[in-house]
């Protein structure tokens, strides 16, 4: 039996970030990691995360991701590495689409700096889109790629220094909820902690069954990446491209980055499908209509049908081959609101939660090891972070 103060189970975006911030504060904590820091087998690997200040998933969200820009900074700061590149960002759609009118609502809500383009400007100030009739834009400097697989390493080797224990290559097989002595079974050891910070991804839901049900159901969905090589000037040029977000006449949202490799290749992924034809049922919000993964197993690798996909939405893109060179899959586990879930849950005590980040919170990874931080060691944190009390959906929303 191992003895600590608290214990963090999942050093991925989240926790390797929490345990950086117990470590440096004088918490004695131990970090419990399955495969090994910075690992493809989740929801934190690809090279780049898309950071973005005007939320368009709701206003409400623009000063939680002002606290993790601040947080980024130190981490920067304290590694020395770079892990932020401040290259803007681009939302492209119709006038009326979600992310063109929800940017839009976050920064008038907020007073963010912003640009709304037409398409004769977007055509002329970002040649790299192949603009269509009718689409719009936005833009906004504060906004960026997040270094994801960089980040963790940074996270996880500032812990260490800072006197954290790290155990890789060990699954936690069970955790046991209780007020004041928590305990988490890693093999054969027992570590027993006064609290523990579960921040497992995609296998929380696995870990503590009954977060599977929560407001209905958090589904581990599958997604697919896809690095085209650049054939054409249009495509970067001496600055980094924005990233950018594309919403599609059917729904499609798909995205993208500025080249990670001198100009070599650039990363798009698909973010969230249009609603299935004919499933007599329409799509509630973002994203629920992804391949179900088991994550025991992974989501299936990249195939012929993916690649097509993505070079079917690369074709909005001037300068890049028109299939992908490489792809990557990864899994989405999304809550039924797409919001997350960051907190206590009343029948789970002396655990402190953090998922369903629903294929959007790798930028608020700093933030969120700040929070999970602040409620391990005081039991409250001043962030905003109410929003994503895991019991909202307990009581059903009161009727005026
Ligand atoms: O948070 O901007 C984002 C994003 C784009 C695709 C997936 N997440």
């Amino acid at each position: 039996r191992v003895e600590t103060d608290t214990v963090v189970v999942g050093l991925g975006a989240m926790g390797s970030q929490a345990l950086w911030r117990l470590a440096r504060e004088g918490v004695d904590a131990i970090g419990v990691e399955q495969f090994v820091p910075g690992h493809d087998r989740g929801s934190s690997h690809g090279e780049s995360r898309i950071i973005r200040t005007a939320y368009l998933e709701g206003a409400e969200y623009v000063p939680f991701v002002q606290a993790a820009w601040r947080a980024w900074d130190e981490l920067e700061q304290a590694s020395g590495s770079r892990l932020v590149v401040r290259s803007g960002a681009l939302m492209l759609g119709g006038p009326d689409s979600g992310v063109i009118s929800g940017s839009v609502a976050a920064a008038e809500h907020h007073g963010l700096a912003h640009e709304r383009l037409s398409a004769d400007e977007l055509a002329e100030r970002h040649p790299r889109h192949a603009v269509r009739t009718g689409e719009v834009g936005v833009f906004e400097a504060d906004a960026g790629a997040v270094l994801p697989e960089a980040s963790i390493l940074a996270a996880v080797r500032l812990a260490r220094l800072a006197g954290a224990r790290v155990w890789t290559g060990r699954a936690v097989t069970r955790i046991e909820p209780d007020p004041d002595h928590p305990r988490v079974r890693v093999g054969d050891t027992e570590i027993r902690a006064r609290r523990v910070i579960v921040t497992a991804g995609a296998w929380l839901p696995g870990l503590l069954p009954g977060t599977a049900r929560l407001g209905g159901g958090i589904r581990v969905e599958r997604r697919v990446l896809g690095w085209f090589r650049v054939t054409g000037p249009a495509c970067d040029t001496s600055a980094p491209e924005p990233v950018f977000a594309r919403e599609e006449p059917d729904g499609a949202l798909w995205y993208g980055f500025p080249s990670m490799d001198d100009g070599r290749t650039v990363k798009i992924g698909v973010h969230a499908e249009p609603p299935e034809v004919g499933a007599g049922t329409t799509r509630p919000t973002g994203s629920q209509w992804g391949e179900p993964v088991d994550p025991g197993t992974g989501p299936r690798p990249p195939d012929g049908a993916d690649a097509r996909r993505l070079g079917a939405l690369a074709a909005g893109l001037r300068g890049v081959a028109p299939l992908p060179e490489r792809m990557a899959s990864c899994m989405y586990t999304m809550t039924p609101d797409e919001h997350f879930l960051i907190g206590r849950r009343s029948e789970l005590p002396g655990l402190i939660l953090a998922g369903g980040f629903s294929g959007h919170g790798f930028k608020f990874a700093s933030a969120v090891g700040r929070a999970l931080a602040d409620l391990a060691r005081d039991g409250r944190t001043d962030l905003p972070v109410g929003m994503f009390d895991p019991h909202r959906w307990d009581s059903p929303p009161a009727h005026p």
